[in-house]
């Protein structure tokens, strides 16, 4: 009745952004990520009969700010006659900053929880249970560059290239470290209801589905490159012309974006993306780690460094 799994976030280049069923947690659009290597999420569930309610410790802190979240998952996958649980998380980045820790958190308890109720699910329905509790988190139930099809009535995850077959690295510049003031899932449904850009975000997301698979069959960064940061602006423009306003980014974000920028005009093989936080994620060509680690670290309230590669799919650890 106790199992322990380990997932690593996702960074989307082609972003999700909006629902199309609330209830469902069904995503209005497809999205392609990268898995990492080196961030993580551990999660062990223990199903317990004698336990009066689920309780949650993160990084040995008692937590009840994701305790209903992660309950409301454990009722999705285990069932909800289901006995309390103990869960233990450890994360080894900030949560709740733009560094998608709830991709990690949610893939982890999935597939801990899976097991601790002795369920043999595959790895599509672990990714739709995954992605009932956060979008984001059905791709990390695949490594390397994973792509999020959206159906009519469910969610398609499959890996387009392993980690290995193309190793890109992703150097993410710290800007703030505390927790974002507006939650992703209501910044989503206030961009939803009023944007006026919103239509056209649903509509054009096609297009850059296929011309960013594309690029990633053939290896072709340049093209990842242009199509992945036309995606991110054209994200952030929808939640700027929401109404109130969602911003993400500060002076630092921007700073971190014409550092980027900068390298690219020296011929830097680099392009940025950034999430629903300010955190600046640049993707590079593993020779140019070094130029690219050095430019963000040099960029004026750059806070923080984190350097890793590309991962693998989220998986069981411990089951006893
Ligand atoms: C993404 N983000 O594709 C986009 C880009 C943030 C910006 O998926 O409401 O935590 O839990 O399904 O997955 C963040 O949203 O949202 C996200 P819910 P989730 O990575």
């Amino acid at each position: 009745m106790r199992a322990t799994a380990i997932a690593q976030p996702n960074i989307a280049l082609i972003k999700y952004w909006g629902k199309r069923d609330l209830k469902r947690n069904l995503p209005a659009v497809g999205s392609i990520s990268i898995t990492l290597r080196d961030l993580y999420t551990e999660m062990q569930v223990e199903l317990d009969e004698r336990l009066p309610a689920d309780k949650l410790t993160v990084n040995g802190a008692v937590d009840q700010a994701m305790l209903p979240r992660l309950s409301a998952c454990l009722d999705l996958v285990v069932g909800s006659t289901r006995p309390c649980a103990s869960i233990i998380s450890r994360c080894n980045f900030p949560v709740a900053a733009g560094l998608a820790s709830s991709a990690s958190a949610f893939a982890a308890i999935t597939v801990a929880a899976a097991h601790a109720a002795g369920k043999s699910l595959g790895v599509a329905a672990l990714a739709n249970l995954a992605g009932r509790s956060s979008g984001s988190a059905a791709r990390s139930l695949y490594g390397g560059f994973v792509e999020l099809e959206n159906r009519d009535s469910e969610i398609a995850v499959r890996s387009i290239c392993d980690s290995e077959q193309w190793p890109l690295t992703v150097v993410i510049a710290i800007t703030e470290t505390g927790p974002k003031a507006v939650g992703s899932t209501e910044a989503m449904e206030i961009s939803r209801r009023t944007s006026p850009f919103y239509a056209s975000w649903v509509e054009r997301q096609d297009d850059d589905l296929e011309s960013a698979r594309d690029a990633i069959q053939r290896r072709d960064f340049e093209q990842l490159a242009a199509v992945a940061e036309h995606n991110c602006l054209k994200m952030h423009s929808v939640m700027w012309a929401s109404r109130p306003p969602v911003v993400y980014w500060n002076s630092v974000t921007m700073r971190c974006l014409q550092a980027v920028r900068k390298l690219q005009g020296s011929g830097v093989g680099v392009f940025f993306t950034i999430d629903a936080g300010p955190q600046v994620k640049a993707i590079c060509m593993p020779e140019h780690e070094q130029e690219v680690r050095a430019a963000l670290s040099a960029t004026e309230g750059v806070k923080d460094i984190m350097v890793t590669g590309l991962g693998n799919a989220a998986r069981l650890v411990d089951v006893s």
